[in-house]
């Protein structure tokens, strides 16, 4: 059934929950991991990304650009920026060698991809070390030829060389076996677009004009206080981020410097193409300062994750916002919970992050079913899109983990 999964240390499908949490296979000493590179068909060879080249970062840009996913029916495909791959991919502690690209051996085109970045990862009451691994990809024109274990592996080794061996990542797809599935949320906001696009359909009992006005919203920000989260905010976000995600049972754990890189950069000295979109800027983030304590009671941000409009005569591009974190101080507080508090102050914070993406002019604004995003999905006119997002863990055991309580970091 599954020739690759089969041999890896992931739980297998139908094995039930475990006895306790913990490891599939031990860690080993770098002695011990394989030192040699695996071996690749014999047109192809390893390359190393320096994803800081510019050079280097357009040529992952352009493969993901032209064969990373699509959704189902082949209408969207996702388009990161240079911009986006830089600052994802260089967190904090980040290392060249997880970077793994795959070359034909005669003209040195890169024809496959997949990284790794260092996460410190929390998983109900361990925290360990981790991979977090994203964009695997492999040219349409090599597909089923079983080159993607190759890279996974390859890149495992390399994270072995570094001595982590646990990892977290993310697929459409179902492979053994997902921790966690949620499902993609979606808030038009240029709703004549998405409808042109398909995005978004008029339901039967509706009009476009009057499902214009009810997505309609304020120009101006809605909270007393709410600001663009800046330098200064980066220890009262450390201290406020951590706290708000004891709530979950998958989190990433952030130093105040990796709040710093996930909020207040991403801005753009990749100068590709794509500068015209926002100057470069990937991600936004907002506070709520109180004016008389001074205190950030509550911050909001997310990303900007762009998608080809796939053989459409009027609109090349869709503009998508991406819910990323999120918390409030209100949690803290007795019964926020049950006296409706938390839902209140949520539907009010990412309230405004909308009107922040409509003003910015992207189309849509994307969440998960994941946090603590049930208590505003619906009241803010979130939809359920076709599309799932399934969580894996790699060499660690754990029961499954309900979407609504899941938590990644993967912008
Ligand atoms: C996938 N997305 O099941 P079996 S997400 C994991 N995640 O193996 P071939 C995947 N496994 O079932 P192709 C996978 N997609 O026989 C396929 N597989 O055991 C498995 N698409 O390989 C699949 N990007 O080379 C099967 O397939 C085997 O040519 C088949 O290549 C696959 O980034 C792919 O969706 C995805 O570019 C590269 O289709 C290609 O089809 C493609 O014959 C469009 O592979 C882009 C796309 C994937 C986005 C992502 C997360 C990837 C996680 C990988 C697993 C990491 C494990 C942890 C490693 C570190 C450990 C430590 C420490
Ligand atoms: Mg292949």
């Amino acid at each position: 059934e599954h020739k690759f999964w089969s041999t890896q240390p992931v739980p297998q499908m139908g094995e039930g929950p475990p006895e306790a949490d913990g490891y599939i296979e031990p860690s080993k000493p770098a002695e011990e991991v394989r030192q040699e590179p695996y071996p690749l068909p014999k047109d192809f060879e390893w390359t190393l990304i320096d994803i800081n080249d510019p050079q280097q970062v357009v040529e992952v840009y352009e493969l993901l650009s032209h064969n990373y996913v699509e959704d189902d029916d082949a209408t969207f495909r996702f388009k990161y920026s240079a911009e986006f791959l830089q600052w994802a991919l260089q967190v904090p502690g980040y290392s060249k060698e997880w970077h793994v690209g795959v070359r034909v051996k005669s003209n040195k085109k890169l024809v496959g991809f997949i990284s790794g970045v260092p996460m410190l990862l929390r998983v109900r009451k361990h925290s360990f070390m981790s991979a977090e691994i994203n964009y695997l990809c492999v040219h349409k024109k090599l597909r089923s030829k079983r080159l993607a274990p190759v890279l996974i592996k390859e890149v495992t080794r390399q994270i072995h060389l570094k001595g982590i061996f646990q990892a977290i990542y993310t697929a459409g797809v179902v492979v053994p076996t997902p921790v966690s599935t949620t499902q993609y949320q979606h808030r038009n906001l240029n709703v004549s677009k998405l409808v042109e696009i398909q995005f978004s359909f008029v339901p039967r009992n509706m009009t476009l004009a009057r499902m214009i006005r009810v997505n309609q919203l304020q120009s101006k920000l809605q909270i007393p206080g709410i600001r663009e989260m800046t330098e200064k905010d980066v220890p009262q976000i450390t201290e406020l981020y951590t706290k708000y995600m004891q709530r979950f049972d998958m989190v990433p754990v952030m130093t105040a410097q990796e709040i710093k890189h996930q909020f207040l950069s991403g801005s753009g000295k990749a100068g590709t193409g794509d500068k015209w979109r926002h100057n470069g800027q990937v991600v936004w983030a907002y506070v709520v300062e109180n004016k008389d304590t001074h205190k950030i009671t509550d911050f909001v941000s997310f990303y900007s994750l762009p998608s080809t409009v796939i053989n459409h005569s009027k609109h090349a591009m869709l503009e998508a916002a991406y819910l990323h974190y999120y918390a409030s101080d209100i949690a803290f507080t007795e019964n926020a919970d049950a006296n409706g508090a938390l839902k209140e102050r949520l539907q009010a914070l990412i309230g405004d992050a909308l009107i922040v993406a409509n003003n910015a002019k992207f189309d849509v604004f994307n969440a998960l079913t994941m946090m603590d995003n049930e208590l505003f999905l619906r009241e803010l006119r979130f939809a359920t899109g076709n599309g799932f997002l399934n969580f894996y863990l790699y060499n660690w055991r754990t029961a499954p983990l309900a979407g609504l309580k899941a938590e990644n970091g993967v912008p």
